[in-house]
């Protein structure tokens, strides 16, 4: 690309190309009320019933073109199990959806205050697996592809709890469940240095995530969240070790500025989202081949709108891969070789102050989407519709913590 600012007819396609690959999942839970652990300001225009997220979640897809798949919780969005499996999918089918990663809920009842594949009950640990298997057989049901793990299991005081059993009874909790997901199914595993539990998490970082997927079977990834990280931790490179491993099986995007604050990705530094998508871009550059990632958006808002909040994320990871796609892969990989560090670095630097938006407005243009989808939201009536519909009905207060 040219350092000037503009975008050549080169680039033009090659935004293009990565627009037309870029699939991101929205998450159901990002459409209800959804608590902080201080209080909860609630929605009028927030979805209550799983079809009505599917249906928030429909606009997303049909204004931005880019999030064809929706992300279920099984505690939330099928409650009766697999008799809610047929119900979703005519939803999801009717708003040009499919169901996407299937979430089960490891951390809200009350069996499971001291861990799910970790607790120091058998009993338990066997409810968590049979939960884990229901949910499975949800996402085969639903022709879904992954089932995404988030295991909230820890402790809060030193010698309160045996790590090295609980380790133990992870591993053999991943392979039994491992042991019953179909051959074209996936089992995600994501990591979280702290919170809910503050002294010790037993999926803490990466490395262990590796260890418990690998351990698990063939079918097993790591799963990142971006906001899952030690402050300063640099999270591309670890994309980058997992990319390396053939171990990346997805992301949960969002942003934070302390902690799992489930901003807005982008919001606090977009360079940081950019150099992830380089990362992705560039080793499918040097392999010529795709990088087999699921990408999963991991916000619930209690102040911005739910459905402007998403059209936002969704446009800001537009961009951020559009700007990714503008560096010259090649150009780059000769100035690393050569050592010649300021060219290497411009690459990046360039590509990310590039302004991609006259490319992703021709691309919106040439997909017959709107060019400013924020603005085609505002303008559609559909939130004014909602809000009328969804105001103060008994329900529209129902607790949900993600
Ligand atoms: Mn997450």
């Amino acid at each position: 690309m040219r350092s000037s600012g503009d975008v050549d007819v080169n680039a033009l396609e090659r935004v293009g190309q990565a627009l037309d690959r870029l699939r991101i999942e929205l998450p159901s839970w990002g459409f209800a009320n959804t608590g902080t652990r201080f209080g909860k300001y609630l929605q009028p225009a927030a979805a209550v019933t799983t079809a009505e997220k599917i249906a928030d979640a429909g606009q997303v897809h049909a204004l931005t073109g880019s999030c064809p798949t929706v992300a279920l919780h099984v505690l939330w969005d099928l409650p009766r199990g697999l008799d809610d499996v047929g119900e979703v999918a005519r939803v999801a089918q009717a708003h040009g959806l499919t169901p996407g990663s299937i979430n089960p809920n490891l951390f809200q009842d009350q069996e499971y205050k001291h861990g799910s594949f970790g607790n120091p009950s058998a009993a338990v640990r066997e409810r968590a697996l049979a939960h884990c298997r229901q949910s499975a057989a949800i996402a085969r049901h639903l022709g879904s592809r992954d089932l995404s793990l988030w295991c909230a299991d820890g402790s809060n005081y030193p010698g309160t709890a045996n790590i090295r059993a609980r380790k133990r009874w992870f591993e053999e909790g991943l392979s039994a469940l491992h042991g019953s997901l179909a051959p074209d199914q996936r089992l995600l595993v994501e990591y979280k240095p702290f919170e809910p539990a503050f002294y010790h998490t037993d999926i803490a970082d990466w490395g262990m995530a590796l260890l418990f997927a690998r351990r698990a079977g063939p079918q097993a990834r790591v799963l990142v969240d971006t906001g899952h990280h030690y402050q300063a931790q640099n999270i591309e490179q670890i994309v980058a070790w997992l990319l390396s491993e053939g171990m990346l099986g997805g992301f949960h995007f969002n942003d934070r500025r302390y902690a799992d604050d489930d901003l807005t990705l982008g919001s606090i530094d977009p360079y940081q989202a950019f150099r992830i998508f380089h990362e992705i871009a560039f080793f499918e550059w040097e392999s010529g081949s795709r990088a087999d990632i699921a990408y999963v958006i991991d916000q619930s808002h209690n102040l911005k709108g739910k459905i402007e909040s998403m059209i936002q994320t969704v446009t800001q990871a537009q961009a951020l891969v559009a700007k990714a796609a503008l560096v010259d892969c090649e150009a780059l990989a000769s100035a690393q070789k050569a050592a010649d560090l300021v060219r290497a670095e411009t690459f990046l630097q360039d590509a990310f102050a590039c302004d991609v938006r006259p490319a992703i407005r021709e691309w919106r243009a040439a997909k017959g989407l709107p060019l400013d989808p924020m603005d085609a939201f505002r303008q559609g009536g559909y939130l004014e519709r909602v809000t009328r519909e969804r105001a103060g009905r008994p329900g529209s207060d129902a607790s949900a913590y993600a």
